[in-house]
């Protein structure tokens, strides 16, 4: 169920409601009860003097950070909001997009609930928006004046870079004029805010808004990384994999792309075919029954892949077996359909048998990637809905809804 008290209570005038030009501060927080009360602190001593703001809190927490914050907030001057969630869809990036639908000024500022961004960059990266008329403005570690000196320990720089580099060139265009894909802070206007596209996995939020909501003109404002100020980091080895798949869904979020992953993948089939072919026909069998045998095992590692890696979020729409019986029927027809192409090409066009053969190839691959998705992965009717977006965000959207389907 969400929780949702608004501080001071009762004590919220009008005239503290943040109007255009104001700021909504998203903080999301999981177990961050020792940081949060500093964290006010700072806000209160850096923001409300120079821009007038709200705090929202959305919190995932199993400790009392919400009760943390309730007490801390008396003494804030603005109001603070904690939108405290009992499941908590889409992780940190889910606690975010939650934190900016319920935003409702014209710019929000994302940052981290342990103090390592700080606040009194708040006011700059909203003024420094305001005067470049840009959508998004990131607070970076990577340009002149920036620095990562809070990163913990050199794997921990290194995983960063590493993981920077290869978001960057796979993104090349989308994060022009980004230095730091991977900063959780910054400031978005709301209005370029397309919650419904964001589909949100792990950590990375910024890179989510940049690639799909694609805000316009973007900027950035260098900020020193602080250490810390306590608590646990959050971060882990299984994030680096939700990591890995949400730039995997990110990057195939277009059909040439998933059609280039496709054809990759495929390519990747060879060996177990080969392997296959080569270790039946050792123990003696006939090669023709051994080809179409090995076939199977490149059409079983392909389907492996593919599944894993280019459809995992379309897997729901049919059964597993309903899935492998159509993806084995079309891989199994392009080697049928083939030879029949290839003589038509060669014998009614009068093409050379090389052309043929490759023009034949394209074709079919075209046809099963094709085939693929229109048979086995797209949204049967009446399941179109239910997509991992849709479903989270009925749940975020309207709590009374979600209990009750949760106790149906
Ligand atoms: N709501 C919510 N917040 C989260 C979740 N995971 C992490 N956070 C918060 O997201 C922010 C960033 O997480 P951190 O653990 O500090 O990640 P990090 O900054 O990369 O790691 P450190 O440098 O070690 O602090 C913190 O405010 C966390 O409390 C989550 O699942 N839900
Ligand atoms: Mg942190």
């Amino acid at each position: 169920m969400t929780h949702e008290f608004t501080v001071p209570e009762g004590e919220v005038r009008a005239a503290e409601i943040p109007e255009p030009g104001a700021v909504t501060i998203v903080v999301p927080t999981f177990n961050e009860s020792a940081n949060v009360r500093q964290l006010l602190r700072q806000i209160t001593d850096s923001v409300p003097g120079r821009l007038p703001c709200e705090v929202v809190f959305v919190d995932d927490s199993t400790d009392d950070t919400p009760d943390v914050i309730r007490e801390a907030a008396q003494d804030c001057p603005y109001p603070v909001t904690v939108l405290h969630r009992e499941e908590p869809v889409g992780g940190l990036g889910g606690a975010v997009v939650e934190g900016i639908k319920a935003a409702g000024s014209d710019w929000v500022v994302v940052m981290d609930g342990d103090c390592q961004h700080p606040p009194s960059l708040v006011p700059e990266l909203v003024a420094t928006g305001e005067l470049a008329g840009a959508g998004l403005v990131v607070a970076s570690r990577y340009i002149k004046g920036g620095s990562r000196a809070g990163l913990a320990g050199s794997y921990r720089v290194a995983v960063s870079r590493g993981a920077t580099w290869l978001t960057k060139s796979l993104f090349p265009r989308r994060l022009h004029g980004i230095s730091d894909p991977m900063s959780g802070f910054f400031a978005i206007r709301r209005s370029m805010v397309t919650a419904d596209l964001l589909k949100p996995l792990g950590y990375k939020i910024l890179l989510e808004l940049a690639v799909r909501s694609r805000p316009r003109g973007v900027t950035e404002v260098p900020f020193v990384f602080q250490d810390r100020f306590a608590g646990e980091s959050k971060s882990s080895a299984r994030e680096g994999l939700r990591f890995l798949r949400h730039l995997a869904g990110l990057r195939t979020a277009s059909p040439v792309a998933r059609m280039v992953v496709f054809g990759l993948i495929g390519a990747t089939g060879f060996l177990p075919n080969l392997l296959g072919l080569w270790a039946l026909t050792a123990a003696g069998m006939h090669y023709l029954p051994a080809e179409i045998v090995a076939n199977q095992l490149g059409v079983a590692w392909n389907f492996l892949l593919i599944e894993r890696l280019l459809f995992r979020d379309r897997r729901h729409f049919r059964r597993l077996w309903d899935r492998l019986g159509r993806f084995a029927l079309l891989a199994n027809a392009d080697l049928l359909l083939r030879i029949p192409l290839i003589a038509l090409l060669v014998g009614r066009f009068g093409m050379d048998a090389l052309p043929a053969t490759a023009l034949a190839l394209v074709t079919t691959f075209v046809l099963r990637f094709v085939g693929t998705e229109a048979l086995v992965y797209l949204p049967r009717r009446g399941l179109r809905g239910s997509s991992t977006t849709a479903r989270e965000s009925r749940v975020n959207d309207n709590s009374d809804r979600g209990t009750a389907r949760r106790a149906a």
